[in-house]
């Protein structure tokens, strides 16, 4: 079955048309184009297998289903002596290494089409997101806005960080952010990639089954979540609050806002005053 088209851009232009349209185990229909749902994510790093939980869950499922086209990238690809070197030391001195430039714009050049060659691909260009303690903070809106992005990649640096050249020459062929999950500090970007990917994937249509649960949950609306509980209503002689075994719908609603706000001001004061 092919299903008909309405977008206005060419399937040749169209960078959430480059993967398979019929992935074998997915539960649409084989042949089937989806319109404004797919998203296509790469990721670049010296370790794919810090990526291999991305397989799980319902991140996995979407990946099988072709509702993301998740591809990991191996830096050292692009590595071509004996040792397949991706670092070297920092001009004027200091701690530490820093990733070489070389690997990272040959990487950037196979994802968007050969360095500064006229007409390569499609002309799609991807928005590049570089995870780094000195980025913008990765909040729920960031998630939000990266969602609706057709196509997003992820350059997960180690060691002191990457050259800088690599960040000006990005800037100047796609959208280029540097983000950062806080004010702490991981030994590269990979585990937060990790996270971003998930916090955007389960965001895209049909990720989640129950659209609802990702309205109902925190940072959703400035609150934080009101606490849940589940059978038995008596568990080690603690029970579960009288009003949500009441049947009084309104009444739990104000219970569970008041709940909200109470949880807000002790944990979060920052979220109420801003
Ligand atoms: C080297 O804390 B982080 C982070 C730390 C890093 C690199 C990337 C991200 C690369 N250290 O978000």
């Amino acid at each position: 079955m092919e299903v008909s088209c309405s977008c206005p851009s060419s399937r040749s232009s169209c960078p959430r048309l480059t993967r398979r349209p019929d992935a074998s185990s997915s539960t649409r229909p084989r042949g089937c184009w989806s319109w404004g749902t797919d998203v296509r994510l790469d990721v670049i790093t010296i370790f794919p297998d810090y990526l291999a939980p991305l397989d799980l869950s319902l991140i996995g499922k979407a990946r099988r289903e072709g509702l993301i086209d998740l591809r990991v990238h191996d830096l050292r690809e692009h590595a071509h002596d004996r040792h397949r070197t991706v670092d070297d030391t920092p001009y004027g001195g200091g701690a530490g290494m820093v990733m070489k430039p070389e690997p990272w714009g040959e990487a950037l050049d196979e994802l968007v089409g050969g360095h500064h060659e006229e007409g390569a691909e499609t002309g799609a260009v991807p928005h590049l997101i570089i995870p780094g303690p000195g980025g913008i903070p990765f909040t729920q809106q960031t998630a939000r806005d990266l969602a609706t992005e057709p196509w997003l990649a992820f350059a997960c640096g180690r060691y002191e960080g990457i050259d800088e050249r690599v960040y000006e020459e990005a800037a100047e062929r796609m959208p280029v952010s540097v983000i950062s999950l806080g004010d702490y500090v991981l030994n590269g970007g990979e585990v937060a990639v990790l996270s971003m990917v998930e916090a955007i994937a389960r965001l895209i249509p049909g990720v989640i089954g129950n659209e609802q649960s990702l309205v109902e949950e925190s940072h959703e609306d400035g609150l934080l979540e009101y606490p849940v509980y589940t059978k038995p209503a008596s568990w080690r002689g603690r029970e579960v609050p009288e009003i949500l075994l009441s049947g009084n719908h309104g009444a739990i609603a104000d219970w569970r806002h008041e709940q909200r706000l109470r949880r807000t001001a002790a944990r979060r004061p920052d979220l109420l005053s801003d």
